[in-house]
């Protein structure tokens, strides 16, 4: 239970787009925890991209971040998506609250950070600073690979997560109910359906127990609300998550 005199959590994010941020708005948004995206309030209120910059170029608060996302609460700054949600979790209540369940969450939410990693190189394989026009042969040739390889074998690999989970009978990765976890693969699914949709209607069949766990959750109703509001960013081609047809063909 939140004590009414503890520090309002402080999202700071890119303010245009849902990127690896999102998946820490999705556990606070889950959890009711009030929170503020700091990034997306008006400069003049202190927000606006020269917040995130702000917070990146001091050294006063112990280790200087890297990347967004970063969340603070009070003095304690914490960066990296699968830290943030290991610390969080506990708090909001999004994780069971044994060791064992703990690290099996963290392992799967830094096996989704490799994904991610590997999702977002697919329109970005040679430099982040280069546009997608200036890469673009490269990334088709990634994205096939992508496709055919990497894609399935993450995604068939939580999809044995879910099954091999009895005591919530497929319907979570971790423990008897929602978890950082759950809500994390909601967003991978969502974010691989905007992407790539004709390679992950192809491999769907094969993974009944992800595709439910995505519609489970996307009726939560706290998560409902949220993805039906103008606090959800919609995907678009300057994220993580980008639809460009020609790295989504047939093969
Ligand atoms: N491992 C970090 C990666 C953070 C990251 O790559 N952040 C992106 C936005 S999603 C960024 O702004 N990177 C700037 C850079 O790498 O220079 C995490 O999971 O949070």
């Amino acid at each position: 239970m939140a004590d009414p005199a503890d520090p309002i959590y402080e999202l700071y994010y890119w303010p245009f787009i849902p990127g690896r941020g999102e998946f820490v708005r999705l556990a606070l948004e889950v959890a009711g925890a009030p929170y503020r995206d700091v990034a997306r309030l008006p400069e003049t209120e202190g927000g606006g991209v020269s917040a995130i910059l702000r917070l990146l170029g001091q050294d006063a608060a112990g280790v200087p971040s890297f990347a967004p996302p970063v969340l603070k609460w009070g003095d304690l700054v914490i960066s990296h998506t699968a830290l943030i949600l290991q610390w969080l979790a506990p708090r909001v209540g999004l994780v069971p609250a044994d060791d064992r369940s703990r690290l099996a969450a963290h392992q799967l939410q830094l096996t989704m950070t490799d994904f991610l990693s590997e999702t977002h190189d697919c329109h970005h394989p040679i430099a982040a600073s280069l546009y997608f026009e200036d890469q673009k042969e490269e990334s088709k040739r990634r994205s096939r690979y992508f496709r055919q390889e990497r894609m399935p074998k993450y995604l068939n690999y939580f999809e044995r997560v879910l099954r091999s989970n009895g005591d919530s009978g497929g319907r979570h990765a971790v423990g008897k109910d929602t978890s950082y976890v759950d809500l994390s693969l909601f967003q991978v699914m969502a974010g691989l359906d905007y992407a790539f949709p004709r390679a992950l209607n192809r491999l769907k069949p094969k993974l009944p127990l992800l595709a439910a766990l995505h519609d489970r959750m996307a009726a939560l109703p706290r998560l409902k609300a949220y993805l039906g509001s103008s606090r959800r960013l919609p995907f678009s081609e300057h994220g993580l998550f980008r639809r460009y047809p020609e790295l989504d063909d047939e093969i």
